[in-house]
């Protein structure tokens, strides 16, 4: 496709009529125009189902609107009525179907069968469920250590399938849960307890309602959290002062237009959303707070020679907190010509966001992957923190720290014991109610799983949901490692990467999707989910199942373990299955804060798992709220010079490693991917000109060359020393090494590398 038709700028807001055409196309493509609209009204309702896009909250499930265009893509895409059958798997070998594109294997639709893999064909052939289960069982008890077997968890399951699932694998005997919070908000978990003494966001939807200032750090709310937008737009209506910090200018969060909106709609305007938008450099994120924040110190003590009022909450600091002296300590000794040189914002304008959050009284700070996807993710999630406390915005009405969470379950699924460091609160409340003694080794996260793959100590993977294999980084060095195990095994809805980069065993086990009805012995069941903001609602599917050959994920776990554990398990595996309220119960058991469960779910919206910060009640060693110096500024000290850093990020057009198209409409792509986004600057410096196609190779420090190649320049005003691509296509130039050292998080926002132009042949598409 040549470059004007690759690249058209969009200069509509986010949101609008743009958002209602692509929804419709979404539901067109898949085939499910009538039915689609028939099930997305009852996407996030009583009695209906929670949205299996993100994790943002809802306003107590009541409006008839409350799917935006993302969400309804999501939808789409599980309702489709495309069928990816046995007839399908006959036909290709595996060989030929691991050739296709991640685009293209989605779009086969929805699995039907349970497969195995043939070696002497080359194919997945059908296998009956008791056959797939009883294969999980003989490998895993042929295994001489439990430690050898690696349970991935996506964040879509929902609290009963992650509940069910961590009790298997710690009856069987490991804490082998690398999770895909591991590569998420894996620094929020680490970093916030050491702060705040809670590992998850302060906030409620209604805080949104009364902040004066809102500030949105390397998110994008309007691809990612579409529904957020609508608290954004309240808030900017109101007169809230929201301003973002991105090396792109995200469309959504410059304007939108709501499309539950008949007058913006009708008149075709929209809501400005942020007053600023600061484009600090990638990786320039401690820099950028630390300029803040001494800007916020300096304030102080000129406030305090004038007798003017203090800028600080001195009040909150010596009453709450630990640290200031140190913090204050650190600030001065950081230069602002070199936050100027690393974060690539200006003094003053890094200044006038500090005074628009000085006047506030009540600011909330929000949160994305563009902080936690870093070497120093739990450094800048702590920034955040420093941030907050600096002005005792934690734990107060219309303020606090909302770090978004990805996936629709995934804050939920850490709740409810998918942990690789179990508490020993938590491995004695599973010991006192089921009377098997779980392990007490910590288990592997993603990382640390992928090095025990490479070592080949591990020899089966078994996925619950996720697209590991795609999602993973370093995929030259991980994806071999995966197809020298014994046994991959993967629950899942579509067929996608990681069924093909497979074991010398393999199963693909299809299961039912949250819009669907979920009959078990007692009768149709309910899941439970929460969301970003902690509320634990319940989820009902209302679609007939995709095929009559699917099973539940609670049933397919507990058939993995019933075959695995037989009678030696001390779980009524089939009681489980035939009416999850018994999950919730057993959840209730271990976790006392889900106390009334059953009865709580009942509530339109749910409940709140209350957060001690919330209370200002500070759940660490010291009693005491933390603030946490970083060491210098930068990203990587080990790499010299100055490289060019690439981020990775999402298109407005996929979820994750799934495409929904190859556009990314806000910023003016269509219909390719292997795109570089790069400002004037550094094109020059290198003398390339907008289409030049250039291999993206990787600063590594282990000798590996990690590359991929073709890559087409796209001119975009983004900062010096920065440039974009999108995730996955990058993931083999994130080195498994570089990860944060705290939470372990792959520094997939934060990639030193070069640019070398393509030879001729790469470049001639
Ligand atoms: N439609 C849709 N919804 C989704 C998802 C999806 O893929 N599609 N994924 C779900 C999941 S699992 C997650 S975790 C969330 C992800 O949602 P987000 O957190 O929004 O994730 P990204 O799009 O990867 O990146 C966020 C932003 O960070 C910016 N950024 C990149 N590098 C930096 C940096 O160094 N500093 C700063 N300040 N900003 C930076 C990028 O420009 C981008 O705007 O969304 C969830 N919801
Ligand atoms: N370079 C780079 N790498 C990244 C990121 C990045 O920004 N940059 N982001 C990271 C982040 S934030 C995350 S969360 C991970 C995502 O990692 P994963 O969660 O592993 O990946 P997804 O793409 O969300 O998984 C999609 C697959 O889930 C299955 N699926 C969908 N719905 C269901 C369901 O209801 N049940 C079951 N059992 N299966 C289902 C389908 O088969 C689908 O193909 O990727 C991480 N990797
Ligand atoms: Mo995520």
């Amino acid at each position: 496709m040549g470059i004007a038709k690759t690249i058209r700028p969009y200069h509509e807001p986010a949101g609008g009529w743009g958002a209602l055409k692509a929804m419709g196309s979404a539901l067109v493509e898949q085939h499910v125009a009538v039915s689609g609209m028939a099930t997305l009204s009852r996407m996030n309702q009583p009695g209906g189902f929670d949205c299996p896009g993100c994790g943002w909250a809802d306003p107590k499930h009541t409006s008839p609107f409350e799917y935006c265009e993302n969400g309804g893509k999501a939808v789409a895409w599980e309702a489709t009525t495309k069928r990816c059958t046995p007839e399908f798997f006959a036909a290709h070998t595996v060989t030929e179907l691991a050739a296709l594109g991640d685009y293209e294997l989605e779009m086969e639709g929805r699995l039907t069968h349970p497969m195995r893999y043939d070696a002497g064909s080359d194919r997945y052939l059908p296998v009956s469920w008791e056959e797939a289960f009883a294969l999980v069982g003989r490998h895993l008890n042929a295994l001489p250590d439990p430690n050898m077997v690696d349970f991935y968890t996506s964040g879509r399951a929902s609290n009963e399938a992650a509940f069910l699932y961590q009790l298997f694998a710690r009856e069987y005997g490991t804490n082998n849960f690398p999770d895909c919070s591991n590569m998420c908000h894996e620094a929020t978990s680490v970093g916030l307890p050491q702060s705040i003494g809670v590992g998850k966001g302060t906030v409620l939807l209604e805080d949104f309602a009364r902040a004066d200032c809102i500030f949105i750090f390397g998110q994008n709310p309007g691809t990612n959290s579409p529904r957020m937008m609508s608290d954004l737009r309240n808030a900017s209506r109101r007169g809230a002062t929201i301003m973002s910090f991105n090396p792109f200018r995200e469309r959504a969060l410059e304007r939108f237009q709501a499309p539950q909106n008949p007058v913006e709609m009708a008149t075709l305007t929209s809501t400005p959303i942020s007053s600023r938008i600061f484009q600090v450099r990638v990786g320039g994120d401690v820099a950028l707070i630390k300029g803040m924040m001494k800007h916020l110190v300096a304030a102080d003590e000129a406030a305090r020679v004038r007798k003017a009022a203090p800028v600080l909450d001195w009040d909150f600091i010596r009453g709450h907190t630990a640290g200031i002296d140190a913090l204050i300590a650190d600030l001065a000794a950081t230069s602002w010509e070199d936050i100027e040189r690393k974060s690539g914002i200006a003094r003053a304008d890094i200044e006038t966001a500090a005074e628009a959050y000085m006047q506030a009284e009540r600011a909330i700070l929000v949160y994305g992957m563009g902080i936690t996807q870093h070497r120093h993710g739990t450094k800048n999630v702590q920034q955040i923190a420093n941030l907050a406390l600096l002005r005792g915005n934690v734990g107060r009405e219309g303020a606090g720290i909302c770090p978004v969470r990805g996936h629709s379950n995934v804050q939920g699924d850490r709740t409810v014991g998918i942990t690789e460091v179990p508490s020993d609160a938590l491995l004695d409340a599973i010991e006192a109610r089921f009377g098997f003694t779980p392990p007490r080794a910590f288990g592997h996260n993603v990382v640390t799983a992928l090095e025990a793959m490479l070592r080949g100590e591990t020899k089966v993977f078994i996925g619950l949901g996720g697209n590991f294999a795609a999602a993973i980084p370093d995929w030259q060095q991980t994806q071999d490692a995966m197809r020298r195990l014994d046994l991959t095994v993967h629950i899942a809805t579509k067929l996608n990467r990681s069924h093909l980069v497979h074991g010398r065993d393999a199963l693909i086990l299809p299961c039912l999707g949250r819009t669907e009805i979920d009959v078990q012995a007692s009768g149709p069941q309910s899941v439970t989910v929460e969301d970003s903001m902690s509320m634990v609602h319940a989820s009902t599917g209302h679609n007939p199942p995709a095929s009559a050959h699917l099973k539940s994920e609670p049933a397919i776990i507990a058939g993995m373990a019933r075959a695995t554990l037989g009678n030696r398990s001390r779980v009524n595996w089939e009681a489980l299955t035939a009416d999850y309220a018994l999950i919730r119960e057993d959840i209730e058991a271990v976790f006392p804060i889900f106390q009334g469960y059953n009865e709580r779910i009942k509530a339109p919206g749910g409940f709140h798992l209350t957060s001690t910060a919330r209370e200002r009640i500070w759940a660490t060693p010291s009693g005491k709220a933390n603030f946490i110096v970083c060491e210098g500024l930068c990203e990587d000290p080990g790499v010299s010079g100055h490289p060019l850093w690439l981020t990775t990020v999402r298109s407005h057009d996929q979820y994750n490693t799934t495409l929904y198209s190859l556009s990314d409409r806000y910023r003016g792509v269509h219909g390719a991917r292997d795109v570089i986004f790069l400002g004037e600057k550094e094109m020059e410096k290198r003398g390339l000109k907008p289409d030049d196609r250039v291999d993206i190779v990787t600063l590594s420090t282990d000798g590996i060359e990690r590359a991929v190649r073709g890559f087409r320049v796209v001119l975009h005003p983004f900062p010096e020393a920065s440039c974009a691509a999108y995730y996955p296509e990058t993931n083999p130039l994130v080195p498994l090494y570089a990860h944060d050292p705290q939470s372990f998080t792959p520094a997939s926002k934060g990639v030193p590398v070069r640019l070398v132009k393509s030879a001729p042949a790469t470049g001639a598409k």
